[in-house]
Protein backbone atom coordinates (compact mmCIF):
# COMPACT_ATOMS: atom_id res chain seq x y z
CA UNK A 1 0.00 0.00 0.00
CA UNK A 2 2.03 3.13 -1.01
CA UNK A 3 2.65 5.80 1.53
CA UNK A 4 4.98 7.16 0.81
CA UNK A 5 4.90 11.11 0.68
CA UNK A 6 5.88 13.91 2.70
CA UNK A 7 3.24 16.50 2.39
CA UNK A 8 2.16 19.74 3.93
CA UNK A 9 -0.21 20.06 6.56
CA UNK A 10 -3.63 20.73 4.89
CA UNK A 11 -2.39 18.73 1.46
CA UNK A 12 -5.92 18.01 -0.24
CA UNK A 13 -7.01 15.07 -2.48
CA UNK A 14 -9.48 15.45 -5.11
CA UNK A 15 -10.49 14.69 -8.52
CA UNK A 16 -12.14 17.47 -11.38
CA UNK A 17 -14.65 16.84 -13.53
CA UNK A 18 -16.75 19.67 -16.05
CA UNK A 19 -20.28 20.73 -16.50
CA UNK A 20 -19.83 19.75 -20.36
CA UNK A 21 -18.50 16.38 -20.17
CA UNK A 22 -20.60 15.37 -17.37
CA UNK A 23 -24.15 16.57 -16.57
CA UNK A 24 -26.20 15.90 -19.80
CA UNK A 25 -29.77 17.37 -19.44
CA UNK A 26 -28.70 20.42 -22.07
CA UNK A 27 -32.83 20.62 -22.45
CA UNK A 28 -33.71 20.74 -18.46
CA UNK A 29 -35.21 22.74 -16.39
CA UNK A 30 -34.86 26.10 -18.46
CA UNK A 31 -30.70 25.56 -19.21
CA UNK A 32 -29.98 27.91 -22.13
CA UNK A 33 -27.54 26.38 -25.43
CA UNK A 34 -23.79 26.84 -25.02
CA UNK A 35 -21.49 26.79 -27.63
CA UNK A 36 -20.65 23.47 -26.99
CA UNK A 37 -24.45 22.05 -28.02
CA UNK A 38 -24.31 24.08 -31.07
CA UNK A 39 -20.70 22.86 -31.96
CA UNK A 40 -21.56 19.14 -31.60
CA UNK A 41 -24.22 19.09 -33.82
CA UNK A 42 -22.48 19.75 -36.71
CA UNK A 43 -21.71 17.01 -38.78
CA UNK A 44 -17.73 16.08 -38.51
CA UNK A 45 -17.32 18.20 -35.55
CA UNK A 46 -16.87 15.51 -32.93
CA UNK A 47 -15.87 12.31 -33.47
CA UNK A 48 -18.80 10.12 -34.05
CA UNK A 49 -21.46 12.34 -33.88
CA UNK A 50 -21.23 12.29 -29.98
CA UNK A 51 -22.61 15.18 -27.68
CA UNK A 52 -22.91 16.29 -24.17
CA UNK A 53 -26.74 15.68 -24.16
CA UNK A 54 -26.40 13.30 -21.75
CA UNK A 55 -22.84 12.39 -21.45
CA UNK A 56 -22.37 10.63 -17.71
CA UNK A 57 -26.45 12.56 -16.73
CA UNK A 58 -24.48 12.98 -14.06
CA UNK A 59 -27.38 16.12 -13.58
CA UNK A 60 -29.60 13.46 -12.06
CA UNK A 61 -26.77 11.10 -10.76
CA UNK A 62 -25.11 13.42 -8.93
CA UNK A 63 -25.81 11.69 -5.65
CA UNK A 64 -24.46 8.31 -7.16
CA UNK A 65 -21.12 10.42 -7.92
CA UNK A 66 -20.89 11.38 -4.58
CA UNK A 67 -21.06 8.30 -3.14
CA UNK A 68 -17.87 7.54 -5.15
CA UNK A 69 -16.07 10.18 -4.13
CA UNK A 70 -17.26 9.79 -0.33
CA UNK A 71 -15.73 6.45 -0.95
CA UNK A 72 -12.59 7.11 -2.63
CA UNK A 73 -12.04 9.55 0.63
CA UNK A 74 -11.93 12.64 -1.26
CA UNK A 75 -11.11 16.18 0.84
CA UNK A 76 -12.14 18.27 -2.16
CA UNK A 77 -14.22 18.06 -5.50
CA UNK A 78 -13.58 20.56 -8.37
CA UNK A 79 -16.59 20.69 -10.88
CA UNK A 80 -17.65 23.73 -12.94
CA UNK A 81 -21.01 25.45 -13.38
CA UNK A 82 -22.40 25.65 -16.80
CA UNK A 83 -22.95 29.39 -16.96
CA UNK A 84 -25.95 28.57 -19.55
CA UNK A 85 -27.41 26.70 -16.75
CA UNK A 86 -27.60 29.71 -14.52
CA UNK A 87 -28.18 32.50 -17.19
CA UNK A 88 -29.62 31.19 -19.95
CA UNK A 89 -29.11 33.56 -22.18
CA UNK A 90 -25.84 34.95 -20.64
CA UNK A 91 -26.78 37.58 -18.84
CA UNK A 92 -30.02 38.80 -17.87
CA UNK A 93 -32.64 37.16 -15.39
CA UNK A 94 -31.25 34.07 -13.61
CA UNK A 95 -32.63 30.95 -13.92
CA UNK A 96 -33.46 29.77 -10.44
CA UNK A 97 -33.82 25.96 -11.34
CA UNK A 98 -30.63 25.72 -12.75
CA UNK A 99 -28.85 28.04 -9.68
CA UNK A 100 -30.71 25.31 -7.18
CA UNK A 101 -28.87 22.46 -8.87
CA UNK A 102 -25.49 23.70 -7.72
CA UNK A 103 -27.03 24.23 -4.55
CA UNK A 104 -28.17 20.61 -4.12
CA UNK A 105 -24.52 19.81 -5.43
CA UNK A 106 -23.05 21.54 -2.70
CA UNK A 107 -24.89 20.61 0.17
CA UNK A 108 -25.05 16.98 -0.99
CA UNK A 109 -20.91 17.83 -1.56
CA UNK A 110 -20.35 19.07 2.44
CA UNK A 111 -22.69 16.32 3.96
CA UNK A 112 -20.43 13.85 2.26
CA UNK A 113 -17.37 15.49 3.84
CA UNK A 114 -16.40 17.02 0.55
CA UNK A 115 -15.11 20.60 0.22
CA UNK A 116 -16.72 21.71 -2.85
CA UNK A 117 -14.58 23.22 -5.38
CA UNK A 118 -15.81 24.96 -8.07
CA UNK A 119 -14.81 26.41 -11.45
CA UNK A 120 -17.04 29.37 -12.81
CA UNK A 121 -16.25 28.64 -16.93
CA UNK A 122 -14.91 25.32 -18.17
CA UNK A 123 -15.76 26.37 -21.78
CA UNK A 124 -19.44 26.10 -22.20
CA UNK A 125 -20.51 29.86 -23.25
CA UNK A 126 -23.55 30.31 -23.17
CA UNK A 127 -24.81 30.14 -26.92
CA UNK A 128 -26.36 33.62 -26.76
CA UNK A 129 -23.06 35.43 -25.83
CA UNK A 130 -21.23 33.86 -28.89
CA UNK A 131 -23.66 35.24 -30.62
CA UNK A 132 -22.93 38.41 -29.71
CA UNK A 133 -19.31 38.13 -30.63
CA UNK A 134 -18.38 35.49 -27.57
CA UNK A 135 -14.83 36.03 -26.14
CA UNK A 136 -13.81 38.35 -29.57
CA UNK A 137 -16.32 40.98 -27.41
CA UNK A 138 -15.10 42.48 -24.82
CA UNK A 139 -17.97 43.11 -23.08
CA UNK A 140 -18.30 39.17 -22.68
CA UNK A 141 -15.35 39.58 -19.62
CA UNK A 142 -18.53 41.90 -18.23
CA UNK A 143 -21.17 39.59 -18.50
CA UNK A 144 -18.64 37.27 -16.80
CA UNK A 145 -17.90 39.15 -13.27
CA UNK A 146 -21.90 39.60 -13.02
CA UNK A 147 -22.20 35.94 -13.60
CA UNK A 148 -19.36 35.08 -10.64
CA UNK A 149 -21.11 37.67 -8.46
CA UNK A 150 -24.08 36.02 -9.09
CA UNK A 151 -22.89 32.77 -8.25
CA UNK A 152 -20.41 33.90 -5.35
CA UNK A 153 -23.52 35.47 -3.94
CA UNK A 154 -25.56 32.26 -3.75
CA UNK A 155 -22.86 29.54 -2.79
CA UNK A 156 -19.94 31.85 -1.21
CA UNK A 157 -21.34 31.05 2.35
CA UNK A 158 -20.18 27.21 1.89
CA UNK A 159 -17.71 27.40 -0.98
CA UNK A 160 -14.64 29.50 0.14
CA UNK A 161 -12.26 29.09 -3.15
CA UNK A 162 -13.02 29.38 -6.48
CA UNK A 163 -11.75 28.68 -9.95
CA UNK A 164 -12.63 31.54 -12.46
CA UNK A 165 -11.19 30.01 -15.91
CA UNK A 166 -10.22 26.30 -16.77
CA UNK A 167 -7.24 26.77 -19.41
CA UNK A 168 -7.90 29.93 -21.18
CA UNK A 169 -4.96 28.72 -23.76
CA UNK A 170 -6.70 25.51 -24.99
CA UNK A 171 -10.10 27.71 -25.34
CA UNK A 172 -8.50 30.03 -26.99
CA UNK A 173 -6.13 28.04 -29.63
CA UNK A 174 -8.83 25.04 -30.12
CA UNK A 175 -11.87 26.98 -29.95
CA UNK A 176 -10.94 30.67 -31.99
CA UNK A 177 -7.61 29.98 -33.56
CA UNK A 178 -7.57 26.55 -35.18
CA UNK A 179 -11.72 25.18 -34.72
CA UNK A 180 -11.62 21.85 -33.54
CA UNK A 181 -13.31 22.96 -30.10
CA UNK A 182 -16.39 25.34 -30.03
CA UNK A 183 -17.14 27.50 -31.22
CA UNK A 184 -15.35 27.06 -34.27
CA UNK A 185 -13.57 29.48 -35.40
CA UNK A 186 -10.23 29.23 -37.37
CA UNK A 187 -8.82 33.03 -36.53
CA UNK A 188 -5.00 31.25 -35.90
CA UNK A 189 -3.05 34.19 -34.11
CA UNK A 190 -6.04 36.77 -34.55
CA UNK A 191 -8.11 34.72 -32.04
CA UNK A 192 -5.48 36.71 -29.19
CA UNK A 193 -8.28 38.69 -28.27
CA UNK A 194 -10.33 36.08 -26.74
CA UNK A 195 -7.37 35.67 -24.89
CA UNK A 196 -7.49 38.79 -23.38
CA UNK A 197 -11.21 39.03 -22.93
CA UNK A 198 -10.87 36.06 -20.93
CA UNK A 199 -7.89 36.91 -18.97
CA UNK A 200 -9.88 40.65 -18.12
CA UNK A 201 -12.89 38.52 -17.17
CA UNK A 202 -10.82 36.61 -14.69
CA UNK A 203 -9.94 40.02 -13.33
CA UNK A 204 -12.80 41.84 -12.87
CA UNK A 205 -14.38 38.22 -11.41
CA UNK A 206 -11.33 37.77 -9.21
CA UNK A 207 -12.43 41.46 -7.74
CA UNK A 208 -16.00 40.82 -7.33
CA UNK A 209 -15.18 37.77 -5.38
CA UNK A 210 -12.44 38.89 -3.28
CA UNK A 211 -14.69 41.77 -2.32
CA UNK A 212 -17.06 38.71 -0.70
CA UNK A 213 -14.15 37.31 1.08
CA UNK A 214 -13.58 34.60 -1.18
CA UNK A 215 -10.37 32.82 -2.71
CA UNK A 216 -9.77 33.13 -6.42
CA UNK A 217 -7.44 30.56 -8.79
CA UNK A 218 -6.87 30.65 -11.98
CA UNK A 219 -6.40 27.26 -14.03
CA UNK A 220 -4.03 26.75 -16.58
CA UNK A 221 -2.43 23.99 -18.35
CA UNK A 222 1.12 25.04 -18.46
CA UNK A 223 4.04 22.99 -20.20
CA UNK A 224 7.63 22.39 -20.16
CA UNK A 225 8.60 23.57 -23.77
CA UNK A 226 11.92 21.70 -24.74
CA UNK A 227 13.57 23.09 -28.31
CA UNK A 228 13.84 20.18 -30.61
CA UNK A 229 18.07 20.54 -30.14
CA UNK A 230 20.73 22.95 -29.79
CA UNK A 231 20.00 24.98 -33.10
CA UNK A 232 19.26 28.60 -32.06
CA UNK A 233 16.24 27.87 -34.76
CA UNK A 234 14.68 25.29 -32.58
CA UNK A 235 15.17 27.46 -29.08
CA UNK A 236 13.84 30.48 -30.53
CA UNK A 237 10.98 28.73 -32.07
CA UNK A 238 10.98 27.13 -28.34
CA UNK A 239 10.83 30.60 -27.06
CA UNK A 240 8.03 32.09 -28.76
CA UNK A 241 5.87 28.88 -28.24
CA UNK A 242 6.22 29.14 -24.64
CA UNK A 243 5.28 32.65 -24.37
CA UNK A 244 2.42 31.50 -26.70
CA UNK A 245 1.20 28.68 -23.81
CA UNK A 246 2.56 29.56 -20.88
CA UNK A 247 3.43 33.14 -20.34
CA UNK A 248 0.76 35.03 -21.93
CA UNK A 249 -1.75 33.38 -20.02
CA UNK A 250 0.39 33.65 -16.38
CA UNK A 251 2.32 36.85 -16.41
CA UNK A 252 -0.60 39.73 -17.06
CA UNK A 253 -1.91 37.71 -14.18
CA UNK A 254 1.66 37.90 -12.00
CA UNK A 255 3.29 40.48 -13.29
CA UNK A 256 0.66 42.47 -14.38
CA UNK A 257 1.80 42.67 -17.60
CA UNK A 258 1.93 40.38 -21.25
CA UNK A 259 5.45 38.50 -22.56
CA UNK A 260 6.49 39.99 -25.50
CA UNK A 261 4.61 37.98 -28.47
CA UNK A 262 6.52 40.38 -31.05
CA UNK A 263 8.80 37.00 -32.72
CA UNK A 264 5.25 35.33 -33.63
CA UNK A 265 4.32 38.97 -35.40
CA UNK A 266 1.82 39.68 -32.85
CA UNK A 267 1.23 43.11 -32.17
CA UNK A 268 1.91 44.72 -28.77
CA UNK A 269 -2.02 45.80 -27.79
CA UNK A 270 -3.03 42.10 -29.21
CA UNK A 271 -4.74 43.66 -32.31
CA UNK A 272 -6.33 46.57 -30.43
CA UNK A 273 -7.90 44.53 -27.58
CA UNK A 274 -5.79 45.47 -24.67
CA UNK A 275 -7.66 48.82 -23.78
CA UNK A 276 -5.08 51.08 -21.35
CA UNK A 277 -5.11 50.25 -17.51
CA UNK A 278 -6.30 46.59 -18.36
CA UNK A 279 -3.40 44.99 -16.88
CA UNK A 280 -4.38 46.46 -13.59
CA UNK A 281 -7.49 44.67 -13.81
CA UNK A 282 -6.41 41.70 -14.57
CA UNK A 283 -3.16 41.58 -11.76
CA UNK A 284 -4.92 43.60 -9.36
CA UNK A 285 -6.75 41.48 -7.54
CA UNK A 286 -3.88 39.00 -7.01
CA UNK A 287 -3.99 35.20 -7.21
CA UNK A 288 -4.53 33.07 -3.76
CA UNK A 289 -3.27 30.17 -5.74
CA UNK A 290 -2.35 29.50 -9.19
CA UNK A 291 -3.89 26.06 -10.38
CA UNK A 292 -1.71 24.11 -12.42
CA UNK A 293 -3.26 21.74 -15.09
CA UNK A 294 -0.42 19.18 -16.23
CA UNK A 295 -0.50 16.48 -19.02
CA UNK A 296 3.00 16.52 -20.81
CA UNK A 297 5.94 18.53 -21.97
CA UNK A 298 6.29 19.86 -25.38
CA UNK A 299 8.73 19.38 -27.53
CA UNK A 300 9.07 22.65 -30.50
CA UNK A 301 11.39 22.82 -33.12
CA UNK A 302 11.90 25.82 -36.05
CA UNK A 303 9.30 25.76 -38.60
CA UNK A 304 9.86 23.83 -41.99
CA UNK A 305 6.58 25.34 -43.80
CA UNK A 306 7.44 29.16 -43.22
CA UNK A 307 3.71 29.82 -42.99
CA UNK A 308 3.96 28.45 -39.37
CA UNK A 309 5.79 29.60 -36.68
CA UNK A 310 6.84 26.54 -34.71
CA UNK A 311 6.76 22.60 -35.61
CA UNK A 312 5.63 20.27 -32.71
CA UNK A 313 7.92 16.99 -32.12
CA UNK A 314 7.43 14.08 -30.43
CA UNK A 315 9.47 12.99 -27.86
CA UNK A 316 10.78 9.62 -28.75
CA UNK A 317 11.48 6.99 -26.24
CA UNK A 318 9.12 7.46 -23.56
CA UNK A 319 5.50 5.86 -22.80
CA UNK A 320 2.46 7.70 -24.39
CA UNK A 321 -1.12 7.63 -23.54
CA UNK A 322 -3.78 6.45 -24.97
CA UNK A 323 -4.11 10.24 -26.95
CA UNK A 324 -0.82 9.96 -28.18
CA UNK A 325 0.74 12.66 -25.23
CA UNK A 326 3.83 11.73 -23.68
CA UNK A 327 4.42 10.70 -20.56
CA UNK A 328 7.18 12.63 -19.07
CA UNK A 329 6.54 12.87 -15.25
CA UNK A 330 9.60 14.90 -13.99
CA UNK A 331 8.70 17.22 -16.18
CA UNK A 332 6.12 18.06 -13.56
CA UNK A 333 8.71 18.98 -10.96
CA UNK A 334 10.70 20.56 -13.73
CA UNK A 335 7.85 23.01 -14.40
CA UNK A 336 7.27 23.88 -10.92
CA UNK A 337 10.95 24.56 -10.32
CA UNK A 338 10.93 26.63 -13.55
CA UNK A 339 7.82 28.47 -12.20
CA UNK A 340 9.68 30.19 -9.08
CA UNK A 341 12.39 30.63 -11.08
CA UNK A 342 10.42 32.41 -13.18
CA UNK A 343 7.84 34.37 -10.87
CA UNK A 344 9.90 34.33 -7.35
CA UNK A 345 7.86 35.95 -4.78
CA UNK A 346 5.20 36.24 -6.96
CA UNK A 347 4.26 33.08 -7.56
CA UNK A 348 1.34 32.35 -5.11
CA UNK A 349 0.96 28.49 -3.29
CA UNK A 350 0.05 26.04 -6.15
CA UNK A 351 -2.62 23.31 -6.46
CA UNK A 352 -2.73 20.85 -9.04
CA UNK A 353 -6.37 20.95 -10.55
CA UNK A 354 -5.82 18.62 -13.38
CA UNK A 355 -3.49 15.49 -14.16
CA UNK A 356 -4.15 12.25 -15.19
CA UNK A 357 -4.12 9.93 -18.42
CA UNK A 358 -6.57 8.36 -21.08
CA UNK A 359 -6.51 4.50 -21.19
CA UNK A 360 -8.42 2.63 -24.19
CA UNK A 361 -11.21 0.85 -22.33
CA UNK A 362 -9.81 -2.70 -23.04
CA UNK A 363 -6.60 -1.91 -20.98
CA UNK A 364 -7.29 -4.08 -17.69
CA UNK A 365 -6.32 -3.75 -15.38
CA UNK A 366 -6.05 -0.06 -15.52
CA UNK A 367 -2.32 0.14 -15.03
CA UNK A 368 -0.84 2.34 -16.91
CA UNK A 369 -3.31 5.03 -15.71
CA UNK A 370 -1.68 4.12 -12.01
CA UNK A 371 1.58 4.21 -13.27
CA UNK A 372 0.67 7.51 -14.60
CA UNK A 373 -0.35 9.17 -11.63
CA UNK A 374 1.97 7.24 -8.85
CA UNK A 375 5.10 9.31 -11.50
CA UNK A 376 3.53 12.30 -11.23
CA UNK A 377 2.78 12.34 -7.54
CA UNK A 378 6.68 10.93 -6.90
CA UNK A 379 7.48 14.12 -9.21
CA UNK A 380 5.14 16.64 -6.89
CA UNK A 381 6.36 15.10 -3.97
CA UNK A 382 10.03 15.72 -5.11
CA UNK A 383 8.97 19.26 -5.98
CA UNK A 384 7.60 19.81 -2.56
CA UNK A 385 10.77 18.57 -0.82
CA UNK A 386 12.77 21.47 -2.98
CA UNK A 387 10.33 24.24 -1.36
CA UNK A 388 7.50 24.33 -3.68
CA UNK A 389 4.02 25.07 -2.36
CA UNK A 390 1.88 22.76 -3.24
CA UNK A 391 -1.62 22.53 -1.58
CA UNK A 392 -3.43 19.76 -3.27
CA UNK A 393 -3.60 17.56 -6.43
CA UNK A 394 -7.26 16.81 -8.41
CA UNK A 395 -7.00 14.03 -10.64
CA UNK A 396 -8.33 14.27 -13.95
CA UNK A 397 -10.92 12.61 -13.87
CA UNK A 398 -13.69 11.09 -11.10
CA UNK A 399 -15.80 9.52 -14.35
CA UNK A 400 -15.34 8.42 -17.38
CA UNK A 401 -16.58 11.60 -19.60
CA UNK A 402 -17.50 13.62 -23.06
CA UNK A 403 -13.98 14.33 -24.06
CA UNK A 404 -14.70 17.30 -26.61
CA UNK A 405 -13.94 16.64 -29.87
CA UNK A 406 -12.75 13.08 -29.09
CA UNK A 407 -16.68 12.13 -28.19
CA UNK A 408 -17.36 9.75 -25.53
CA UNK A 409 -16.13 6.65 -26.06
CA UNK A 410 -12.10 7.04 -27.03
CA UNK A 411 -10.57 8.90 -24.17
CA UNK A 412 -11.56 7.42 -20.84
CA UNK A 413 -9.76 9.52 -18.16
CA UNK A 414 -11.93 8.06 -15.17
CA UNK A 415 -10.97 6.50 -12.34
CA UNK A 416 -14.68 5.42 -12.99
CA UNK A 417 -15.74 3.44 -15.80
CA UNK A 418 -18.95 4.71 -17.03
CA UNK A 419 -20.69 2.57 -19.75
CA UNK A 420 -22.73 5.15 -21.73
CA UNK A 421 -25.49 2.85 -22.90
CA UNK A 422 -26.70 1.70 -19.29
CA UNK A 423 -25.02 4.75 -17.34
CA UNK A 424 -23.37 2.20 -14.68
CA UNK A 425 -20.58 3.31 -13.05
CA UNK A 426 -17.64 0.41 -11.94
CA UNK A 427 -14.55 1.81 -10.39
CA UNK A 428 -11.00 1.04 -12.35
CA UNK A 429 -8.06 -0.76 -10.71
CA UNK A 430 -7.19 3.18 -10.34
CA UNK A 431 -9.93 3.96 -8.30
CA UNK A 432 -9.17 1.14 -5.34
CA UNK A 433 -5.51 2.47 -6.17
CA UNK A 434 -6.32 6.33 -5.12
CA UNK A 435 -8.50 5.42 -2.55
CA UNK A 436 -5.63 2.82 -0.62
CA UNK A 437 -3.27 6.18 -1.02
CA UNK A 438 -5.55 8.53 0.33
CA UNK A 439 -6.66 6.57 3.21
CA UNK A 440 -2.56 5.61 3.70
CA UNK A 441 -1.51 9.58 3.72
CA UNK A 442 -4.52 9.96 6.36
CA UNK A 443 -2.49 7.51 8.65
CA UNK A 444 0.54 9.00 7.97
CA UNK A 445 -0.51 12.45 8.38
CA UNK A 446 -2.02 11.36 11.71
CA UNK A 447 1.41 9.73 13.31
O1 LIG B 1 -10.90 16.77 -20.61
C1 LIG B 1 -9.97 17.80 -20.59
C2 LIG B 1 -10.42 18.89 -19.64
O2 LIG B 1 -11.68 19.40 -19.98
C3 LIG B 1 -9.44 20.04 -19.65
N1 LIG B 1 -8.10 19.57 -19.45
C4 LIG B 1 -7.63 18.46 -20.21
C5 LIG B 1 -8.62 17.31 -20.14
C6 LIG B 1 -8.12 16.13 -20.99
O3 LIG B 1 -8.03 16.49 -22.32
Amino acid sequence: MPDRYDLPTGFRWGAATAAYQIEGAVNEDGRGPSVWDVFAARPGAVRDGHTGAVACDHYHRYPEDIALMKGLGLDGYRFSIAWPRVLPTGSGPVNTAGLAFYDRLVDALLDAGITPFPTLFHWDLPQALEDGGGWLNRDTAYRFAEYATVMADRLGDRVPAWITLNEPFVHTVFGYALGTHAPGRTLMLEALPAAHHQLLAHGLAASALHERGLEVMLSNNLTPVQPASADPADAAAAEAYDALHNRLFTDPVLLGRYPDLSALGVPDDLYGAIHPGDTDLIAAPGLDGLGLNFYNPTRIAAPTDPGLPFDFVDIPDVPHTAFGWPVVPDALRQLLLSLRDTYGKSLPPITITENGCSVTESTTPDQPRIDFMSAHLDALAAAIAEGIDIRGYYTWSLLDNFEWAEGLFSQRFGLVHVDFETQRRTPKASYAWYRDLIAAQRVRRAQ
